[in-house]
């Protein structure tokens, strides 16, 4: 039988972007390992991806398309197969009805970084609905916070070369389980480390990440900002502030001292429910250690305050100076290095693509259920007409998910399925296997899966780009998710060009003008393709991507948005002492929900547990192993009580994101999670959640 070797990119939302190599064996992947070639993922796969191909080759991808027959929120059995050309031909039937009743932007495309790859993740469906004036969505569901937060400090979503690392002396990891979610800088880390650096973890949860740094200091969830200021307070106390450096590449600095003057270390340590002796020490280690590497994790900005958290932590390294040494300075995410494709891929310019309201993503919830706050928009002169009449915000009517599964990941869970249910909603979904959304939907439809199609992807944790060329044969009728649009656009009667681009041709959009081109991934798979050299300090001498080349303490722009325009401190929505804090972040072995219905992934996480420090397990008489319904005004969810000392006392945790039919009492952790907006970006504040508990 013919052997074959092939090299990948996984596509995952994850900030890795590994490179794999793929054995495959008459048009089927028989194996899957890291390629060692890779400078950054050195031939490893984490362990989830290490059992891709029980998702590649599961019995249970979806490999015809179904019509739903029977009742909604049903499952599987409420539908019948159906040929391309006739469930095609319901979706265009079905868009159709919404635009003639309320007009396009009664239509919601609905999609996230299922796959991160530019051609399947972020063209053909994009374009499609631009240019039949659907409502546009606005992502904010994982990184709108911290990336409002860097705009506005840094102008863009830049840091430092994660490779320099190794040169740091001291490192920060604020609010990142690098081992369950960035596994590929760990061993960077370790490296500085042989090398002398001291490792600091911040988070509430003694995470294994944090079990394994020097030091581990555990804040109250939300209050990182205060932080922040308390030990940027002590450092200039320290007389350790780098004026010269200040001076010659940071706005805002006179006022922004002036700020500091407030948070004195006692007041910051009063406010994270620290002891001031450990922002003191920290404190001194960040004055006197050059270069200190700052790694913010996403998880850290899912709370109110997320804003304000994320620029004053990534203000630290503008007070020390620490952006002048390769190995020093702030990294959130790499993705504001990589040349944007986003103008000419995504919304290409010659596309013609009528006005249309933005709908934030994370109030899907409110937004279906007709509860959603007017979304935020001017009001274009041209639609006079529609805005007196009260049509100028119609209901959503159609809803196209893709790329996501909102029935688990979302926030308000419970408002989400009366929304999904709505008779008068129609529904289409993309999917590789039946997820929890899949229920609620009118039609559905099988996508390839990352052997099977042709993809680039870029990384949000390091700077190297990959190309992912087809190795495999779709089971059954799956079609990418660009064929499936492209043969909507056309029983639409849409036949522009730009939805008719192949696969290939948006490869090499995404690509022109880059340093490299399509004849040369082909050859060697990745490329670096952001212009940063290794090992570098891209901002030692200032540059950053704003106007004017500073950094900007203080954003004028921000008030309009009614919010400080200097750095500080938002506290967490739900005060601290009313009721247990509920952190839900990443688990090892699913990808959000990915993985959720796989044997092994199943089984390695286990089933859905609420993490009780010890004191707070006694205090409600509660064991382990005990079953409890998780609750608070929003829903609930019933999980099993394991007693953890890794939880801070008055901090409960527990995994994202198991699917919702596959949990005792079909709700998940997103059932007590509620719809409402962080600082900033108008992103979700899932772990700014107080829960009780009562027993089963
Ligand atoms: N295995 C695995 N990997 C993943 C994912 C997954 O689901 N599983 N998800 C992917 C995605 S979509 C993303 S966005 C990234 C996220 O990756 P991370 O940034 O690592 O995000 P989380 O795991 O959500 O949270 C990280 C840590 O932040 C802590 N935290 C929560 N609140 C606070 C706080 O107020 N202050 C501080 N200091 N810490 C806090 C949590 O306890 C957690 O340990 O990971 C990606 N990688
Ligand atoms: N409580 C709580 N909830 C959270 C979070 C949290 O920390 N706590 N984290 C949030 C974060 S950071 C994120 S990013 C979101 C993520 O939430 P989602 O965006 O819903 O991500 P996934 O659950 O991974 O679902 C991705 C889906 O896309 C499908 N898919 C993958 N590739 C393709 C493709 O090529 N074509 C098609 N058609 N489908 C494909 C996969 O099969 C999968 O079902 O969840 C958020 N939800
Ligand atoms: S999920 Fe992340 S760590 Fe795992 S293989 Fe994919 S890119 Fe690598
Ligand atoms: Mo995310």
């Amino acid at each position: 039988m013919a052997r074959t070797t092939h090299r990948g990119a996984c596509p995952l939302d994850c900030p890795d972007t590994c490179t794999w190599q793929l054995t495959v064996e008459d048009g089927r992947a028989v194996e899957i390992r890291g390629d060692a070639d890779h400078p950054f993922t050195q031939g490893v796969l984490c362990g989830k991806v290490n059992r891709y191909l029980d998702a590649v080759n599961g019995p249970d991808r979806l490999t015809q398309p179904m019509i739903r027959v029977g009742p909604k929120g049903a499952g599987p059995i409420a539908f019948r197969p159906a040929s391309w050309e006739e469930a095609i031909g319901r979706v265009a039937a079905g868009l159709t009805a919404s635009i003639d009743r309320h007009g396009p932007e009664s239509i919601l495309p609905f999609y996230f970084a299922g796959t991160m790859g530019d051609v399947q993740g972020y063209s053909m469906g994009q374009r499609l609905f631009a240019h039949l004036g659907a409502s546009q969505l606005r992502t904010t569901i994982c990184t709108a916070a911290a990336n409002a937060a860097l705009q506005s400090l840094y102008g863009g979503m830049v840091g430092f070369e994660p490779e320099s690392i190794v040169e740091a002396r001291l490192i920060v990891l604020w609010g990142a389980n690098l081992l369950s979610t960035h596994l590929h800088l760990w061993p960077f880390v370790q490296e500085a480390r042989r090398r002398g650096a001291h490792v600091v973890a911040i988070d509430p949860l003694r995470t294994d990440t944090a079990g394994r740094s020097d030091t581990h200091i555990a804040p109250l969830p939300g209050t990182d900002g205060a932080l922040a200021l308390g030990l940027m307070r002590h450092v200039v106390d320290a007389g350790a502030a780098d004026r010269e450096w200040l001076d010659a590449h940071v706005d805002g600095w006179p006022e922004f001292e002036q700020r500091l003057a407030e948070w004195p270390v006692e007041r910051a340590a009063a406010e994270c429910g620290l002891d001031p002796a450990v922002l003191r020490d920290l404190g001194d280690r960040i004055a006197t250690t050059r270069p200190t590497a700052i790694k913010v994790g996403l998880g850290l900005q899912r709370h109110a305050g997320a804003g304000q958290a994320v620029r004053a932590i990534c203000a630290l390294p503008l007070v020390t100076g620490d952006f002048r040494y390769p190995g020093g300075g702030a990294l959130c995410m790499t993705s504001g290095h990589f040349p944007n494709p986003a103008a000419p891929v995504m919304r290409p310019v010659d596309l013609p693509q009528p006005p249309a309201r933005e709908i934030n993503m994370s109030r899907l919830a409110a937004v279906l259920t007709g509860e959603a706050d007017p979304p935020a928009r001017e009001i274009n002169m041209s639609r006079l007409a529609a805005v007196l009449t009260g049509e100028a915000d119609p209901p959503v009517t159609s809803l196209v998910v893709f790329d996501t599964n909102p029935a688990a990941t979302v926030p308000d869970q419970t408002r989400l399925r009366t929304g999904l249910l709505r008779a008068d909603l129609f529904t289409t979904v993309l999917e590789q296997r039946w997820t929890d959304t899949c229920d609620y939907a009118d039609v559905v439809l099988p996508a390839t899966m990352q052997p099977e199609h042709l993809d680039l992807v870029s990384s949000y944790g390091h700077h190297y780009t990959t190309l992912n060329l087809p190795a495999t044969t779709p089971p059954g009728d799956a079609l990418p998710n660009t064929e499936i649009f492209r043969r909507i656009a056309a029983a639409l009667g849409l036949h522009h060009p730009r939805l008719r681009d192949s696969d290939e041709e948006i490869v090499r959009q995404v690509l022109a003008g880059g340093p490299v081109t399509f004849e040369e991934l082909a050859e060697r798979t990745y490329a670096r393709t952001t212009g940063v050299a290794v090992g570098s300090a891209p901002f030692a001498k200032g540059g950053f991507p704003t106007a004017n080349g500073r950094a900007r303490l203080h954003q004028p722009a921000l008030a309009e948005q009614g919010v400080d325009p200097l750095v500080g401190y938002t506290p967490p929505a739900e005060r601290h002492g009313d009721g247990l804090v509920l952190i839900a972040a990443a688990g090892r072995f699913f990808l959000n929900s990915t993985f959720g219905s796989l044997p092994w992934h199943e089984k390695k996480m286990g089933p859905p547990r609420i993490h009780l420090h010890p004191d707070d397990a006694a205090a409600r008489g509660l064991a382990d192993g005990d079953e409890v319904r998780v609750h608070n005004t929003n829903g609930a969810f019933d999980a099993a009580v394991q007693v953890d000392d890794a939880a801070r006392p008055g901090v409960a945790f527990t995994f994202k994101a198991y699917w919702a039919k596959r949990s005792p009492g079909g709700n998940t952790v997103n059932a007590v999670t509620a719809v409402r907006d962080a600082d900033l970006g108008g992103a979700p504040t899932f772990h700014d959640t107080r829960i009780e508990l009562s027993p089963r």
